[in-house]
């Protein structure tokens, strides 16, 4: 158990006894030069895992999105992903600021988006339409429970896209996720796709960093973009080394994360009043809410703070997330003060 049992997010993770030994040992140039040597090798072995051409070392998950979303779509035109999609929902606007693209979500089932209606929400060739140019999916899909997409369901989609000349991008924040928990390769989960962004500061541990992978074209007019977003690094190799030990060494571990995200998903949909869908839980984000006690939400929170138990709600519902740093003694840990809570609250 740990001092202090953090389930608010998968990002809260500190870097790894290795990750600390690669970064002082780290190898470093300028990136922005083109010369940063373990930048490189991250970007190049990043892009041979997921079967792309080049890879793009970014700061954060948002800003790899934004970067293939800039890329596929200009100013006026449209962008269809799911409804509770991170990069329509919790990058802040990016989208419309930056690419200077709209929005057109499709309600999905499990973060799963019917191809049919997909297909429907791709605007005709006319001159009031906006032009349809991209479609997102997210996998695995963070709002709605940590859910993974099914391979059919993403080749689906990809044909759709084709068929009508869309591009066809991947926030992958939590790929990894679904890549463990299904056992499917992951060049595999990534070919439909022109783009792909992973992070390495979610499950993988890393403190900083995301990838973008596609064409070489595609990735050096990120280069390009990321520069003018500010995103240019220089000895950023030191951050990048802790990426090599994330995609190296930290992937597989993930299975703990579900396996006690399970246990205490289990534990919590047991309480008086918890409703929880244990369906939802096929990786390592628990939602649930305990509807008609919202008021008491910001009260509970504290209280479950002041026994070092730190959690997260998002409107009504409460997320958990499990991660190298919460073991299944923080699990229980978490249940049990959530069980106190709504005790003394029947
Ligand atoms: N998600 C964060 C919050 O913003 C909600 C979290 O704690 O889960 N795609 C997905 C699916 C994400 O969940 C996130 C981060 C991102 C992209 C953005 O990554 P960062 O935070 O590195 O910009």
């Amino acid at each position: 158990m740990h001092d202090i049992s953090d389930f608010r997010s998968d990002t809260v993770t500190l870097p790894t006894p290795a990750m600390r030994e690669a970064m002082a040992r780290a190898e470093l140039g300028d990136d922005v030069l083109g010369t940063e040597p373990t930048v490189n090798r991250l970007e190049g072995m990043t892009a041979d895992l997921l079967g792309k051409e080049a890879g793009l070392f970014v700061p954060s998950g948002t800003m790899g999105n934004q970067i293939a979303i800039a890329l596929h779509a200009s100013r006026g035109q449209e962008v269809i992903c799911e409804f509770g999609a991170h990069t329509y929902n919790n990058e802040s606007g990016a989208l419309a600021l930056i690419a200077g693209a709209q929005v057109r979500p499709v309600h999905g089932k499990a973060g799963v988006m019917n191809p049919a209606e997909v297909e429907a929400m791709i605007r005709p060739a006319n001159i009031h339409n906006p032009r349809t140019a991209l479609i997102t999916v997210e996998n695995t899909h963070n709002a709605a429970g940590g859910t993974i997409v099914p391979m059919d369901n993403i080749r689906a989609l990809g044909e759709i896209a084709r068929k009508h000349r869309l591009k066809y991008h991947l926030d992958g924040a939590r790929l990894w996720n679904a890549h463990v928990a299904t056992g499917t390769p992951l060049r595999e989960m990534c070919a439909p796709f022109d783009t792909v962004n992973v992070c390495l500061s979610k499950g993988l541990c890393s403190p900083v960093g995301s990838v973008l992978v596609g064409s070489r074209e595609e990735i050096e007019r990120g280069r390009y973009l990321r520069k003018q977003l500010g995103g240019g690094m220089r000895q950023s190799g030191i951050l990048a080394a802790c990426g090599i030990v994330s995609i190296t060494q930290m992937i597989g571990r993930l299975k703990d994360d579900h396996a006690n995200a399970r246990r205490l998903a289990e534990g919590l949909a047991g309480l008086p009043g918890v409703q929880l869908d244990l369906g939802a839980v096929q990786t390592n984000i628990i939602y649930f809410s305990v509807p008609g006690r919202e008021a008491q939400y910001p009260q509970w929170l504290e209280r479950l703070k002041q026994q070092k138990v730190l959690a997260m709600t998002l409107g009504n519902r409460w997320r958990l997330v499990t991660h190298n740093d919460v073991d299944a003694q923080d699990c229980d840990r978490a249940l049990a003060a959530f069980k106190a809570l709504l005790a003394q609250a029947a």
